[in-house]
């Protein structure tokens, strides 16, 4: 009897055609919003694998109820929806879909850094609002990026775009602050390795790409902020749990630091009355780091494919917990 692939969300067709061909029956969730827990795990349990989304909440409840999946594939870079450990424990192998979302969410944090630093989102809204009246020549300045130092935390495979388009682009020294060192990034951008709290003193623009765990769970709060220049910009395009959202609010409104850029915010969605959105040196975008047709389409092809590899040879292309795939399971 062929497989039963449960997919979360609809997602691009290509995951849908791949699972076909490789002769798995396929179910896709047809709702335009995540399913609610007690429903997702009723259909897991008809499933023998699970596609999953960000918005999916794998915890040690739904393995509790659903440890007979043979294999879970998320459809995104960032896994902490999913509870690794319980998982494990069950003996399910995940995996997540790097690299080929690198590109696109790069873009956002460089555009992000652009637009904050000219103040463009606001900008346009006074346009809109019909304050453009006359040339102001003390109003609306911004900073230049050229020259300057570019901090980023969690120094992976998006942070390397981010510094080589930084470099590329404004000259700006890289300095970062990570796990471990990245001698790639060392060779290839100069990158220097500082502790955290150099991080937050030395960067003109900081920017997040972290993954959200218990260690980086609201770590640029109101002490880091205070810790902060001035003068600098902060940008977030990994997870909004990062950030304390109202230490952020005050930072700015305290002006500890100049600017900020988020694709992602504490909460999401971001409610429209949130006092970030009409701070001039802010720019706010609603978690689009991977929405491109390339990125995506990337996505949804990995995913099925650590899906088939798994069934096919034991095997997955980016397992997190690949320790599971050593041992075999009797289900
Ligand atoms: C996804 C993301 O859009 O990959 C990630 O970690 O945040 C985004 O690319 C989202 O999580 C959908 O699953």
């Amino acid at each position: 009897m062929s497989k039963k692939i449960l997919i979360t969300r609809i997602i691009p067709q290509i995951a849908h055609e791949l699972l076909t061909q490789a002769g798995f029956e396929v179910n896709v969730w047809q709702g335009d919003g995540p399913m609610t827990q007690p429903e997702l795990i009723e259909r897991a349990r008809q499933a023998d694998a699970l596609l999953s989304l960000g918005a999916d909440r794998l915890n040690q409840n739904f393995f509790d109820q659903c440890g007979h999946l043979d294999v879970i594939a998320q459809f995104a870079v960032g896994y902490d929806n999913i509870d690794v450990a319980a998982a494990t424990q069950a003996g399910i192998p995940v995996s997540n879909t790097p690299d080929v979302l690198s590109e696109a969410t790069a873009d956002i944090a460089f555009g992000l850094m652009i637009a904050v630093s000219r103040k463009m989102f606001y900008l346009h809204k006074t346009i809109e609002q019909g304050q453009w009246k006359k040339f102001e020549p003390l109003k609306n300045l911004g900073i230049e990026l050229t020259g300057k130092t570019l901090g980023i935390f969690g120094m992976g495979r998006i942070g390397m775009v981010m510094a080589q388009r930084c470099q590329g682009a404004y000259k700006m020294k890289v300095i970062y602050h990570n796990r471990s060192r990245n001698e790639e990034a060392e060779k290839l951008y100069g990158a220097r390795y500082v502790s955290f709290e150099e991080l937050l003193k030395e960067s003109d623009v900081l920017s997040v790409h972290s993954v959200l765990s218990a260690e980086t769970r609201g770590i640029f709060n109101k002490a880091s902020f205070s810790k902060m220049k001035k003068s600098s910009i902060f940008i977030n395009t990994s997870r909004g749990g990062v950030h304390k959202e109202d230490d952020l609010i005050d930072a700015l409104q305290t002006k500890a630091i100049w600017g900020a850029g988020l694709d992602v915010t504490n909460p999401e969605p971001m409610q429209p009355d949130n006092p970030l959105l009409s701070m001039p040196s802010v720019a706010v975008l609603p978690h689009i780091g991977s929405a491109t047709e390339e990125a995506r389409y990337g996505m949804a092809r990995l995913a099925a494919q650590n899906i088939i590899e798994f069934y096919a040879n034991g095997k997955m292309l980016t397992c997190v917990n690949p320790k599971v795939l050593s041992i075999s399971k009797e289900k």
